[in-house]
């Protein structure tokens, strides 16, 4: 079989416009949704993500509130801003891109961001919601929430089938797998001590992979008509930019696959977008 493409660039483009329209009419009940963005230190690839973060909220008419700050801060500073921000009516959502630097404690600096201003969904409330399934004040994980829309525009209804996600990460794989179980899927989670990965993938209706290897999931580790969304995404010494999935054999067995760039990243964005409306829209109800 050779697979159709989910093209995450165009979908995404479609739930920014959808976003796009939202704000628009938000603003004419008087209030202009807000992201602040929090970026410490020069990690190169967290530069490219909230640069292409930024210029999604200039698209879609979100104020986006940048704060560039230097790996040599403090956590205490950065706790700081975070709960001036959690104080501010004209901040909506707020997010810190990851990793931050060795000497700033991740989860402390996750926890102090207010519920209700999670928009990347990374908080123990926000999981713990999810966990529960409970949708109604959470904010779903952008990443994990891209690849369910993804999944949907493909058609793929992921009741009853087999869904096996490669990666056990807070941010991708564990919150990916229990969407995909509150979508009554049956979920297998395969991480860095499973025995025969092989084995595990190959029964994959639904194959989701976020491991940060380069090509490691090669077609013979695909089950015939799979649906498969890469969410890895590693630059090779040539500068070339390759999932996890090797795509030209993937492609080969999987009925649908995501392209890299241009398939989970995009959505990624465009799924904060939304959450970042739905932080302002929950202001006003
Ligand atoms: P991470 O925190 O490094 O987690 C990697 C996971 O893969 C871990 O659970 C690890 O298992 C597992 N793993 C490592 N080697 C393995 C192996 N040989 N076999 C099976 N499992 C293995 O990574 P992450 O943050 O989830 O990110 C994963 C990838 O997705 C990266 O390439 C990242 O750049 C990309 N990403 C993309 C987006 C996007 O929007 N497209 C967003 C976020 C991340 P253990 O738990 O046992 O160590
Ligand atoms: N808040 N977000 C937060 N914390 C994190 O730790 N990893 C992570 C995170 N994720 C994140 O920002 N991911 C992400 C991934 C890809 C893109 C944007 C955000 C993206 O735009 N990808 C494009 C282009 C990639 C490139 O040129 O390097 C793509 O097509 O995949």
């Amino acid at each position: 079989m050779a697979a159709n493409i989910l093209d995450g660039k165009a979908i995404a483009a479609k739930v920014r416009e959808q976003v796009r329209q939202e704000v628009e009419e938000l603003k004419k009940k008087g209030v202009h949704p807000g992201l602040a963005v929090i970026l410490v230190g020069e990690n190169p690839a967290s530069q490219v993500y909230v640069r292409n973060k930024e210029k999604a909220c200039e698209d879609v008419g979100i104020k986006s509130i940048g704060h560039r700050l230097p790996a040599s801060i403090s956590q205490e500073e950065l706790l700081s801003l975070i709960r001036q921000l959690n104080q501010d009516p004209q901040v909506h959502g707020i997010l810190v891109q990851l990793p931050l630097p060795d000497h700033i404690d991740q989860k402390a600096v996750i926890d102090t961001i207010a519920p209700e201003k999670d928009v990347d969904g990374f908080g123990a409330t926000n999981m713990g919601n999810i966990l529960i399934g409970d949708y109604s004040k959470a904010f779903l994980p952008c990443t994990p929430y891209g690849c369910m829309v993804l999944l949907e525009e493909a058609g793929i209804d992921p009741a009853g089938k087999k869904a096996v996600v490669v990666g056990r990460s807070n941010i991708v794989g564990k919150p990916v797998a229990v969407l995909l179980l509150n979508k009554n899927a049956t979920v297998t989670i395969c991480h860095s001590k499973t025995p025969d990965l092989a084995a595990e993938t190959r029964q994959g209706d639904i194959l989701i992979v976020a491991v940060g290897r380069p090509e490691m999931i090669t077609g013979d580790m695909i089950k015939e008509g799979a649906v498969v969304i890469d969410v890895g995404i590693n630059r090779l010494p040539d500068g070339r930019l390759v999932g996890d999935v090797h795509f030209d054999s993937a492609k080969e067995k999987a009925s649908w696959i995501t392209p890299v760039p241009g398939g989970v990243g995009p959505m990624t964005v465009a799924m904060l977008m939304k959450n970042a409306l739905e932080a302002a829209k929950r202001t006003v109800k």
